[in-house]
Protein backbone atom coordinates (compact mmCIF):
# COMPACT_ATOMS: atom_id res chain seq x y z
CA UNK A 1 0.00 0.00 0.00
CA UNK A 2 2.46 2.45 0.86
CA UNK A 3 4.52 1.64 -2.81
CA UNK A 4 0.73 2.84 -4.55
CA UNK A 5 0.93 6.04 -2.52
CA UNK A 6 4.48 6.78 -3.44
CA UNK A 7 3.86 6.09 -6.90
CA UNK A 8 0.64 8.12 -7.04
CA UNK A 9 2.38 10.98 -5.27
CA UNK A 10 5.53 10.59 -7.72
CA UNK A 11 3.28 10.36 -10.88
CA UNK A 12 1.27 13.93 -9.58
CA UNK A 13 4.57 15.47 -9.03
CA UNK A 14 5.67 14.10 -12.85
CA UNK A 15 2.80 15.48 -13.90
CA UNK A 16 3.29 18.95 -12.51
CA UNK A 17 6.68 19.18 -13.32
CA UNK A 18 5.75 18.14 -17.31
CA UNK A 19 3.30 20.94 -17.18
CA UNK A 20 5.61 23.21 -16.00
CA UNK A 21 8.26 22.42 -18.26
CA UNK A 22 6.16 22.45 -21.19
CA UNK A 23 5.18 26.41 -20.02
CA UNK A 24 8.16 27.53 -19.66
CA UNK A 25 9.20 25.86 -23.08
CA UNK A 26 7.53 28.15 -24.81
CA UNK A 27 8.96 31.58 -23.00
CA UNK A 28 12.93 32.29 -23.32
CA UNK A 29 14.93 32.75 -20.09
CA UNK A 30 13.67 36.40 -21.03
CA UNK A 31 10.30 35.75 -20.67
CA UNK A 32 9.14 36.00 -23.94
CA UNK A 33 6.49 33.83 -25.34
CA UNK A 34 8.20 33.51 -28.93
CA UNK A 35 4.52 30.81 -29.57
CA UNK A 36 2.45 33.89 -29.13
CA UNK A 37 4.38 36.21 -31.68
CA UNK A 38 2.85 35.74 -35.01
CA UNK A 39 4.62 37.34 -38.07
CA UNK A 40 4.21 36.98 -41.73
CA UNK A 41 6.47 33.92 -41.71
CA UNK A 42 5.41 31.28 -39.80
CA UNK A 43 8.98 29.12 -40.44
CA UNK A 44 10.62 33.08 -39.02
CA UNK A 45 13.63 32.25 -36.59
CA UNK A 46 13.58 33.47 -32.70
CA UNK A 47 15.34 36.39 -33.43
CA UNK A 48 13.44 37.38 -36.35
CA UNK A 49 10.55 37.38 -33.61
CA UNK A 50 12.64 38.88 -31.36
CA UNK A 51 12.85 42.00 -33.42
CA UNK A 52 9.40 42.18 -34.19
CA UNK A 53 8.68 42.33 -30.63
CA UNK A 54 11.69 44.73 -29.79
CA UNK A 55 10.19 46.83 -32.24
CA UNK A 56 6.90 47.00 -30.40
CA UNK A 57 8.71 47.79 -27.49
CA UNK A 58 10.43 50.56 -28.82
CA UNK A 59 7.40 52.41 -30.17
CA UNK A 60 6.10 52.27 -26.63
CA UNK A 61 8.72 53.76 -25.47
CA UNK A 62 9.72 56.71 -28.17
CA UNK A 63 10.78 57.08 -32.07
CA UNK A 64 14.40 55.11 -33.14
CA UNK A 65 15.99 57.41 -35.27
CA UNK A 66 17.40 56.00 -38.83
CA UNK A 67 19.17 56.59 -41.48
CA UNK A 68 20.21 54.93 -44.87
CA UNK A 69 23.77 53.81 -45.59
CA UNK A 70 24.61 56.17 -42.68
CA UNK A 71 28.44 54.35 -42.30
CA UNK A 72 28.82 53.51 -45.61
CA UNK A 73 29.27 57.54 -46.90
CA UNK A 74 28.63 60.80 -45.75
CA UNK A 75 29.63 64.52 -46.91
CA UNK A 76 33.04 64.69 -48.09
CA UNK A 77 33.99 60.75 -47.12
CA UNK A 78 33.79 57.74 -48.02
CA UNK A 79 33.75 54.24 -46.05
CA UNK A 80 36.50 52.85 -48.13
CA UNK A 81 38.49 55.91 -47.71
CA UNK A 82 39.04 54.69 -44.42
CA UNK A 83 38.23 51.14 -43.50
CA UNK A 84 38.75 51.15 -40.45
CA UNK A 85 36.56 53.29 -38.87
CA UNK A 86 32.78 52.65 -38.43
CA UNK A 87 32.03 56.48 -39.13
CA UNK A 88 28.21 58.59 -39.08
CA UNK A 89 27.75 61.69 -39.86
CA UNK A 90 25.12 61.57 -37.58
CA UNK A 91 27.32 60.26 -34.77
CA UNK A 92 29.87 63.34 -35.49
CA UNK A 93 27.13 65.55 -35.21
CA UNK A 94 25.10 64.39 -32.35
CA UNK A 95 27.43 61.75 -30.37
CA UNK A 96 25.49 58.55 -31.37
CA UNK A 97 24.79 56.14 -34.14
CA UNK A 98 21.39 56.13 -35.45
CA UNK A 99 19.38 53.22 -33.91
CA UNK A 100 18.30 52.11 -37.43
CA UNK A 101 20.22 51.54 -40.42
CA UNK A 102 18.74 51.37 -43.60
CA UNK A 103 20.51 49.77 -47.03
CA UNK A 104 19.50 49.16 -50.17
CA UNK A 105 20.21 46.17 -52.36
CA UNK A 106 19.43 47.06 -55.96
CA UNK A 107 21.87 45.04 -58.16
CA UNK A 108 22.08 42.24 -55.70
CA UNK A 109 19.67 40.54 -58.05
CA UNK A 110 22.04 41.06 -61.39
CA UNK A 111 25.03 39.09 -58.77
CA UNK A 112 27.17 42.50 -59.26
CA UNK A 113 29.44 43.39 -56.29
CA UNK A 114 28.29 46.99 -55.52
CA UNK A 115 24.63 48.32 -55.20
CA UNK A 116 23.19 51.23 -57.46
CA UNK A 117 25.26 53.49 -55.19
CA UNK A 118 28.17 51.80 -55.19
CA UNK A 119 28.31 50.39 -51.80
CA UNK A 120 29.90 47.28 -51.79
CA UNK A 121 27.48 44.35 -50.48
CA UNK A 122 31.08 42.96 -48.34
CA UNK A 123 31.18 46.45 -46.73
CA UNK A 124 27.11 46.21 -45.89
CA UNK A 125 27.61 42.72 -44.54
CA UNK A 126 30.33 43.85 -42.37
CA UNK A 127 28.48 46.71 -41.14
CA UNK A 128 25.42 45.33 -40.72
CA UNK A 129 27.51 42.57 -38.49
CA UNK A 130 28.77 44.98 -36.39
CA UNK A 131 25.92 47.47 -35.72
CA UNK A 132 23.95 44.23 -35.13
CA UNK A 133 26.13 43.47 -32.34
CA UNK A 134 25.60 47.11 -30.77
CA UNK A 135 21.53 46.28 -31.16
CA UNK A 136 20.81 48.07 -34.39
CA UNK A 137 17.45 47.65 -36.18
CA UNK A 138 18.14 46.72 -39.86
CA UNK A 139 16.17 47.46 -42.68
CA UNK A 140 16.39 47.49 -46.31
CA UNK A 141 14.56 48.43 -49.67
CA UNK A 142 15.26 47.11 -53.19
CA UNK A 143 15.91 49.22 -56.33
CA UNK A 144 16.05 46.53 -58.13
CA UNK A 145 16.12 46.96 -62.06
CA UNK A 146 13.33 46.50 -64.28
CA UNK A 147 13.29 42.75 -65.41
CA UNK A 148 11.97 42.75 -68.98
CA UNK A 149 14.05 46.01 -70.44
CA UNK A 150 17.35 45.39 -67.61
CA UNK A 151 16.85 49.31 -67.30
CA UNK A 152 16.93 50.50 -63.69
CA UNK A 153 13.53 51.10 -61.34
CA UNK A 154 12.71 53.72 -62.52
CA UNK A 155 12.30 52.40 -66.55
CA UNK A 156 8.61 51.84 -66.39
CA UNK A 157 7.86 49.41 -69.11
CA UNK A 158 5.19 47.24 -67.22
CA UNK A 159 7.45 44.33 -66.20
CA UNK A 160 5.17 42.97 -63.19
CA UNK A 161 3.01 39.99 -65.24
CA UNK A 162 6.22 38.99 -66.67
CA UNK A 163 7.49 38.23 -63.57
CA UNK A 164 4.81 36.22 -62.09
CA UNK A 165 4.27 32.28 -62.46
CA UNK A 166 3.85 31.95 -65.96
CA UNK A 167 5.17 34.73 -66.92
CA UNK A 168 7.89 34.86 -69.63
CA UNK A 169 10.55 36.84 -67.74
CA UNK A 170 9.74 34.12 -64.81
CA UNK A 171 12.71 32.63 -64.92
CA UNK A 172 14.99 35.25 -64.38
CA UNK A 173 13.04 36.58 -61.73
CA UNK A 174 13.60 33.35 -59.92
CA UNK A 175 17.48 33.59 -60.38
CA UNK A 176 17.19 37.04 -59.33
CA UNK A 177 14.99 36.12 -55.79
CA UNK A 178 17.81 33.32 -55.57
CA UNK A 179 20.71 35.92 -55.45
CA UNK A 180 18.73 38.17 -53.01
CA UNK A 181 18.26 35.06 -50.93
CA UNK A 182 21.64 34.16 -50.72
CA UNK A 183 22.90 37.88 -49.99
CA UNK A 184 20.12 37.29 -46.94
CA UNK A 185 21.16 34.20 -45.77
CA UNK A 186 24.53 35.40 -45.54
CA UNK A 187 23.88 37.73 -42.50
CA UNK A 188 25.16 36.24 -40.09
CA UNK A 189 26.39 37.22 -36.61
CA UNK A 190 29.83 35.94 -34.71
CA UNK A 191 28.15 32.77 -33.43
CA UNK A 192 26.49 31.48 -36.82
CA UNK A 193 23.12 33.02 -35.97
CA UNK A 194 21.20 34.93 -39.05
CA UNK A 195 20.77 38.32 -38.60
CA UNK A 196 17.03 39.82 -38.72
CA UNK A 197 16.14 42.26 -41.40
CA UNK A 198 13.39 44.68 -41.75
CA UNK A 199 12.93 44.13 -45.40
CA UNK A 200 10.83 46.67 -47.52
CA UNK A 201 10.76 45.82 -51.17
CA UNK A 202 8.25 47.21 -53.90
CA UNK A 203 7.83 50.37 -51.79
CA UNK A 204 6.43 53.89 -52.74
CA UNK A 205 4.00 51.62 -55.32
CA UNK A 206 1.30 54.19 -55.12
CA UNK A 207 3.30 56.22 -57.19
CA UNK A 208 4.34 55.91 -60.88
CA UNK A 209 7.99 56.31 -60.94
CA UNK A 210 8.65 52.60 -60.69
CA UNK A 211 7.81 50.06 -62.80
CA UNK A 212 5.94 47.85 -59.87
CA UNK A 213 3.76 51.15 -59.08
CA UNK A 214 0.71 53.16 -60.03
CA UNK A 215 0.39 53.43 -63.76
CA UNK A 216 2.58 50.74 -64.58
CA UNK A 217 0.82 47.84 -62.55
CA UNK A 218 -2.15 46.65 -61.80
CA UNK A 219 -3.51 46.86 -57.66
CA UNK A 220 -4.23 42.97 -58.56
CA UNK A 221 -0.62 42.42 -60.07
CA UNK A 222 0.88 44.25 -57.54
CA UNK A 223 -0.58 42.26 -54.77
CA UNK A 224 0.52 39.23 -56.70
CA UNK A 225 4.07 39.89 -56.70
CA UNK A 226 4.47 40.83 -52.97
CA UNK A 227 3.24 37.36 -52.04
CA UNK A 228 4.72 35.56 -54.97
CA UNK A 229 8.00 37.14 -53.84
CA UNK A 230 7.91 36.64 -50.39
CA UNK A 231 6.69 32.76 -51.13
CA UNK A 232 9.86 32.41 -53.39
CA UNK A 233 12.21 33.82 -50.44
CA UNK A 234 10.76 31.11 -47.92
CA UNK A 235 11.16 28.48 -50.56
CA UNK A 236 15.01 29.71 -50.95
CA UNK A 237 15.24 29.29 -46.98
CA UNK A 238 14.96 32.33 -46.10
CA UNK A 239 13.19 33.05 -42.66
CA UNK A 240 15.02 35.82 -41.14
CA UNK A 241 12.76 38.34 -42.40
CA UNK A 242 9.62 41.08 -41.48
CA UNK A 243 7.95 42.67 -44.27
CA UNK A 244 7.55 46.31 -44.61
CA UNK A 245 4.85 47.66 -46.96
CA UNK A 246 5.26 51.36 -47.53
CA UNK A 247 3.05 53.86 -50.01
CA UNK A 248 4.76 57.14 -50.78
CA UNK A 249 2.16 60.14 -48.62
CA UNK A 250 -1.14 59.16 -48.97
CA UNK A 251 -4.52 61.27 -49.27
CA UNK A 252 -6.86 58.53 -47.43
CA UNK A 253 -7.02 55.34 -46.22
CA UNK A 254 -8.14 53.89 -49.49
CA UNK A 255 -5.39 54.96 -51.14
CA UNK A 256 -3.10 52.85 -48.39
CA UNK A 257 -5.32 49.94 -48.86
CA UNK A 258 -5.13 49.87 -52.43
CA UNK A 259 -1.72 48.00 -53.33
CA UNK A 260 -1.90 46.55 -49.39
CA UNK A 261 -1.45 42.46 -50.01
CA UNK A 262 -3.09 41.90 -46.70
CA UNK A 263 -2.31 41.38 -42.85
CA UNK A 264 -1.04 37.94 -43.39
CA UNK A 265 1.65 39.26 -45.80
CA UNK A 266 2.84 42.05 -43.83
CA UNK A 267 4.55 42.72 -40.71
CA UNK A 268 5.25 46.55 -40.55
CA UNK A 269 3.26 48.99 -41.89
CA UNK A 270 5.06 52.30 -43.11
CA UNK A 271 4.79 55.08 -45.46
CA UNK A 272 7.44 57.21 -47.01
CA UNK A 273 6.81 61.29 -46.82
CA UNK A 274 9.57 63.97 -48.11
CA UNK A 275 9.18 67.31 -47.49
CA UNK A 276 9.59 68.63 -51.42
CA UNK A 277 8.04 72.28 -51.13
CA UNK A 278 5.93 73.87 -47.78
CA UNK A 279 7.34 72.72 -44.63
CA UNK A 280 3.60 73.76 -43.08
CA UNK A 281 2.36 71.05 -46.04
CA UNK A 282 4.83 68.83 -45.25
CA UNK A 283 4.13 68.80 -41.27
CA UNK A 284 0.58 68.36 -41.98
CA UNK A 285 1.18 65.32 -44.43
CA UNK A 286 3.39 63.73 -41.86
CA UNK A 287 0.97 64.06 -39.02
CA UNK A 288 -1.98 62.88 -40.80
CA UNK A 289 -0.43 60.22 -42.84
CA UNK A 290 0.98 58.93 -39.32
CA UNK A 291 -3.16 58.54 -38.02
CA UNK A 292 -4.15 56.87 -40.71
CA UNK A 293 -1.44 54.47 -40.78
CA UNK A 294 -1.72 53.76 -36.91
CA UNK A 295 -5.39 53.28 -36.80
CA UNK A 296 -4.81 50.63 -39.19
CA UNK A 297 -1.60 49.25 -37.42
CA UNK A 298 -3.73 49.37 -34.33
CA UNK A 299 -6.45 47.45 -35.77
CA UNK A 300 -3.90 44.89 -36.84
CA UNK A 301 -1.65 45.01 -34.35
CA UNK A 302 1.20 45.87 -36.09
CA UNK A 303 3.90 48.47 -35.58
CA UNK A 304 4.36 51.18 -38.14
CA UNK A 305 7.20 53.79 -39.32
CA UNK A 306 8.06 56.69 -40.98
CA UNK A 307 9.99 54.44 -43.36
CA UNK A 308 11.69 57.44 -45.67
CA UNK A 309 11.52 61.22 -45.28
CA UNK A 310 13.59 63.86 -45.26
CA UNK A 311 13.83 67.31 -46.17
CA UNK A 312 16.25 67.94 -49.69
CA UNK A 313 16.52 71.87 -49.54
CA UNK A 314 18.15 72.80 -45.70
CA UNK A 315 19.51 75.32 -47.01
CA UNK A 316 16.74 78.00 -45.82
CA UNK A 317 15.82 76.44 -43.20
CA UNK A 318 18.38 75.92 -39.84
CA UNK A 319 15.54 74.44 -37.81
CA UNK A 320 13.78 71.65 -40.08
CA UNK A 321 14.35 68.78 -37.30
CA UNK A 322 12.88 70.80 -34.39
CA UNK A 323 10.24 73.07 -35.87
CA UNK A 324 8.91 71.49 -38.84
CA UNK A 325 10.06 66.88 -38.36
CA UNK A 326 8.96 66.79 -35.07
CA UNK A 327 5.87 68.48 -34.73
CA UNK A 328 4.67 65.57 -37.25
CA UNK A 329 6.33 62.66 -35.42
CA UNK A 330 5.53 63.41 -31.87
CA UNK A 331 3.72 61.73 -30.21
CA UNK A 332 2.61 59.30 -33.13
CA UNK A 333 3.31 56.21 -32.27
CA UNK A 334 5.81 55.51 -34.97
CA UNK A 335 8.25 52.93 -34.31
CA UNK A 336 11.05 54.51 -35.99
CA UNK A 337 11.64 57.25 -38.81
CA UNK A 338 14.29 56.96 -41.35
CA UNK A 339 15.92 59.81 -42.78
CA UNK A 340 17.32 59.14 -46.38
CA UNK A 341 20.98 59.26 -47.76
CA UNK A 342 23.84 61.41 -47.70
CA UNK A 343 25.11 61.68 -51.18
CA UNK A 344 26.58 64.80 -51.79
CA UNK A 345 26.02 68.34 -50.93
CA UNK A 346 23.29 68.72 -53.75
CA UNK A 347 21.43 65.40 -52.47
CA UNK A 348 21.45 64.54 -48.56
CA UNK A 349 18.81 64.13 -46.11
CA UNK A 350 19.95 64.23 -42.78
CA UNK A 351 22.69 66.73 -41.06
CA UNK A 352 26.68 66.47 -41.27
CA UNK A 353 29.19 68.56 -39.41
CA UNK A 354 29.17 71.84 -40.09
CA UNK A 355 25.44 72.15 -41.92
CA UNK A 356 23.16 74.69 -41.48
CA UNK A 357 20.53 72.51 -39.39
CA UNK A 358 23.85 71.08 -37.38
CA UNK A 359 22.80 72.88 -34.16
CA UNK A 360 19.20 72.33 -34.41
CA UNK A 361 19.34 68.43 -35.08
CA UNK A 362 21.58 68.19 -31.77
CA UNK A 363 18.11 69.52 -29.87
CA UNK A 364 16.23 67.49 -31.94
CA UNK A 365 18.22 64.33 -31.25
CA UNK A 366 18.05 65.27 -27.15
CA UNK A 367 14.21 64.64 -27.04
CA UNK A 368 13.15 62.09 -24.77
CA UNK A 369 11.20 60.81 -27.74
CA UNK A 370 14.23 60.30 -30.17
CA UNK A 371 15.98 57.37 -29.40
CA UNK A 372 19.79 56.51 -30.50
CA UNK A 373 21.16 53.54 -30.43
CA UNK A 374 22.25 53.48 -27.17
CA UNK A 375 18.77 54.59 -26.11
CA UNK A 376 17.32 51.67 -28.28
CA UNK A 377 19.88 49.28 -26.88
CA UNK A 378 18.83 50.08 -23.27
CA UNK A 379 15.19 49.58 -23.82
CA UNK A 380 15.83 45.82 -25.83
CA UNK A 381 17.92 44.66 -23.27
C1 LIG B 1 16.92 57.57 -54.51
C2 LIG B 1 18.10 58.47 -54.75
C3 LIG B 1 18.98 57.77 -55.75
C4 LIG B 1 19.36 56.37 -55.24
C5 LIG B 1 18.15 55.59 -54.82
C6 LIG B 1 18.50 54.27 -54.16
O1 LIG B 1 15.95 58.16 -53.75
O2 LIG B 1 18.80 58.72 -53.55
O3 LIG B 1 20.15 58.54 -55.94
O4 LIG B 1 20.05 55.67 -56.24
O5 LIG B 1 17.37 56.36 -53.94
O6 LIG B 1 19.25 54.45 -53.00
Amino acid sequence: MKFTYDLKYIVQRLVILVILTQMSGCKSSSGIDFKSIKVSDAGATRATKLLYHDIQKISKRGIAFGHQDATAYGIGWKHEEEPNLLRSDIKEVAGDFPAVHGYDIGHIELGKTHNLDTVSFALMREHIQKLNEKGAIITMSWHLDNPVTDGSSWDKTPAVPAILAGGEQREKYELWIRRLADFFKSLKDEDGNLIPVVFRPYHEMNGSWFWWGGENVSPEDYKQLWKETQQLLKQNGVHSLLYAYSPNTISSEEEFNKYYPGDEFVDILGVDIYNHSENEAFTKDVTRNLEIVRKKAILADKPFALTETGNNNFGEDPSWWTQTLYPGIKGSGTAWVLLWRNARPSHYFATYPGEISQKDFKEFAELEEILFLEEVENITN
